[in-house]
C-alpha cells in the first residue's frame, strides 16, 4: 500500500487533529511542510486549487477536509479503531461539532491578538473565518462574549472526564479525543489567556497530558518535489462509483465543481466526478505535474455544483 503523505504545517490546528488521530492507531507517515499562506505552489497541483490546511495524499488520492482524511484513516487502517465501546456514527457528529467550538476559540485567540498579527496573515484569515465584511476591531472587542461561548462548551468536555473516564469514550483513547483535544492545543498555546481558562477544568487539564502522551504515530519527513513525484508515478486507486439515492443525480464523468459551503473566498475545484456516496464525492483532476490525481471531499459542508 502507498505511503501516507500529509501536508501540513506544525503551528495548524486542523492538522493537530490528524496527528493525535494517526498517534491513536500509531500509523507510520510522512510529512511534507506546506506554507501557511498561500499562494503554495507544490499543493495546488495536488488539490485542484483546494487551499486549506491539512491534505492527505495516499499515491494519486488527495483527501481534503479533516472529516474526510480521518474517515479514510479508519477505512484504511481499522484497528484499533476510531470509535471503541461500538461509539459508531457519533464521533463524526462529534467532529462537525468541534467547527462550531473552533470559531469561538479562533474569534477569541485572533480577536485578542489582532493587534499583533503580521498583515497578511490578519489579511488572509480574516476574509477565510470570519467572511467578506471581517473586522477585526470588532471581533477583538466582542473577545468577552466568544470566551463565554468557548467556556460553556469546554465545560460540556470538563463534565464528561469528571466522571473518571480516562478519555472521552473511556479507557481507550478514539476519534472523540483527537477532534476535541486540538481545541485544547488551540486555545492553550495561541491564546494568552488560554492556561486561565483551562485551569478551570482539572479534569480536561489532566487528560490533555495523557492525549499528548499518545503522540502523532511516526512521522518522516518528505520534501513537496517527492509527494509530486509519488503522485506521478502512481495511478488514483479509487473505483468509479455511482450512488443511486444520490439526491443531485451525480455520475461519475460528468463534470462537477465543489467548494465549501461557507463564505470563505475560497475558489472551487472542478473536474469530472469519479466516486459518489453519502459521505464522499471524488472527482479528477490532471496537470503536468501530477498527471491525474483523484481529490476527495465530504459531502457534509460542501456544495456540488453539476457543471
Ligand atoms: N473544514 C476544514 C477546515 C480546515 C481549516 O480551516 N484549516 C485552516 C488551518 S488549521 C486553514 O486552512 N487555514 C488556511 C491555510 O492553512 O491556508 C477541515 O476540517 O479540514
Amino acid at each position: 500500500m502507498s505511503e501516507v503523505i500529509f501536508h501540513h504545517y506544525p503551528p495548524s490546528p486542523f492538522s493537530e487533529k490528524v496527528r493525535v488521530a494517526m498517534g491513536i492507531k500509531n500509523i507510520a507517515w510522512r510529512s511534507v511542510e506546506i506554507p501557511r499562506l498561500p499562494p503554495k505552489p507544490d499543493l495546488m497541483p495536488l488539490t485542484g486549487g483546494y487551499r486549506r490546511t491539512p491534505v492527505m495524499q495516499i499515491g494519486a488520492d488527495i483527501y481534503c477536509d479533516t472529516q474526510c482524511i480521518l474517515r479514510e484513516l479508519q477505512r484504511r487502517f481499522p484497528e484499533p479503531t476510531f470509535y471503541p465501546g461500538g461509539a459508531d456514527g457519533m464521533p463524526w457528529a462529534v467532529n462537525r461539532w468541534t467547527d462550531f467550538v473552533f470559531d469561538a476559540a479562533a474569534r477569541v485567540a485572533l480577536g485578542a491578538g489582532a493587534d499583533q498579527l503580521p498583515e497578511a496573515f490578519a489579511k488572509d484569515r480574516g476574509r477565510l473565518y470570519f467572511g467578506p465584511d471581517y473586522d477585526f476591531k470588532k471581533i477583538k472587542a466582542e473577545v468577552p462574549h466568544y470566551i463565554t461561548q468557548l467556556r460553556a462548551q469546554l465545560g460540556w468536555l470538563e463534565e464528561r472526564l469528571a466522571t473518571g473516564r480516562k478519555f472521552m469514550l473511556g479507557d481507550q483513547p478514539g476519534l472523540p479525543d483527537a477532534v476535541t483535544y486540538y481545541l485544547v492545543w488551540f486555545t492553550r498555546g495561541r491564546w494568552d489567556g488560554g492556561a486561565e481558562l483551562l485551569a478551570e477544568f482539572p479534569a480536561l487539564e489532566a487528560w490533555e497530558k495523557r492525549v499528548a502522551a499518545i503522540g502523532h504515530g511516526k512521522p518522516t519527513d518528505m520534501s513537496a518535489a517527492e509527494a509530486l513525484e509519488v503522485a506521478k508515478a502512481t495511478e488514483a486507486n479509487t473505483p468509479e462509483k455511482a450512488d443511486p439515492r444520490d439526491a443531485q443525480d451525480l455520475k461519475p464523468g460528468m463534470t462537477a465543481s465543489i467548494v465549501a459551503d461557507v463564505d470563505g473566498g475560497e475558489e472551487p475545484v472542478i473536474g469530472p466526478v469519479r466516486f459518489v456516496d453519502r459521505d464522499t464525492v471524488a472527482l479528477l483532476h490532471s496537470n503536468d505535474r501530477v498527471g491525474t490525481v483523484c481529490i476527495h471531499f465530504p459531502r457534509l459542508g460542501y456544495r456540488v455544483t453539476p457543471a
